[in-house]
């Protein structure tokens, strides 16, 4: 069964303009393009891999790339349709300040029980060094994924449970701009 979606399905048209900030004209064109990009109508995890991979040339992608991966991917399936793919854009590049950090939230919460762990923010933030390797110079103070998630906690952490619920990771963010600059969505690219 060939997955030859040539032709957006109106009901997915009808509820992406619903649920996402495009228009008609923009959906079409996105849509175009992606399947000009993803002829058999899906992303694989080794293609948005290579995506990244393009943006850091110096550094290594796999890791982040994997996790951005399975928040695109709402159902699992290992693929990331149009639609899928098309929301996530939607929320990353023109979504507000609560949506991205909705998004930021499902990224860092690995398991989805609706706490962020040192460790579950450890793994991105290494992540994110990996990826960026050196072309970046941190200062002294943050220099290691572990500093960095060390300052994150303290600043975000109110209650000192070792864990972040939503509200924590939104005020948090909220209070210090350069924290959601740190959790780097990359602007454009996730
Ligand atoms: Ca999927
Ligand atoms: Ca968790
Ligand atoms: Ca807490």
């Amino acid at each position: 069964m060939g997955k030859r979606n040539s032709k957006l399905r109106q009901e997915t048209l009808t509820d992406l303009l619903e649920k996402t900030h495009f228009n008609e004209k923009e959906i079409l064109q996105w849509h175009k393009g992606f399947l000009k990009d993803c002829p058999n109508g899906y992303l694989n995890q080794e293609e948005f891999s290579k995506i990244y991979q393009q943006y850091f040339p110096t550094g290594d992608a796999t890791k982040f790339s994997s996790f951005v991966f399975n928040v695109f991917d709402e159902n699992s399936d290992g693929a990331i349709e149009f639609a899928e793919f098309i929301r996530a854009l939607s929320v990353t590049s023109r979504g507000n300040i609560d949506e991205k950090l909705d998004w930021a939230f499902r990224l860092y919460d690995l398991d989805h029980d609706g706490f962020i762990t040192r460790e579950e923010m450890l793994n991105i933030v290494d992540a994110i060094y990996q990826m960026v390797g050196n072309m970046v110079s941190l200062p002294e103070e943050e220099n290691t994924p572990q500093k960095r998630v060390d300052r994150i906690f303290a600043l975000m952490d109110k209650n000192k449970d070792d864990k972040l619920t939503k509200e924590e990771f939104q005020n948090g963010s909220k209070e210090d701009p350069t924290i959601v600059q740190a959790l780097s969505l990359y602007d454009g690219l996730v």
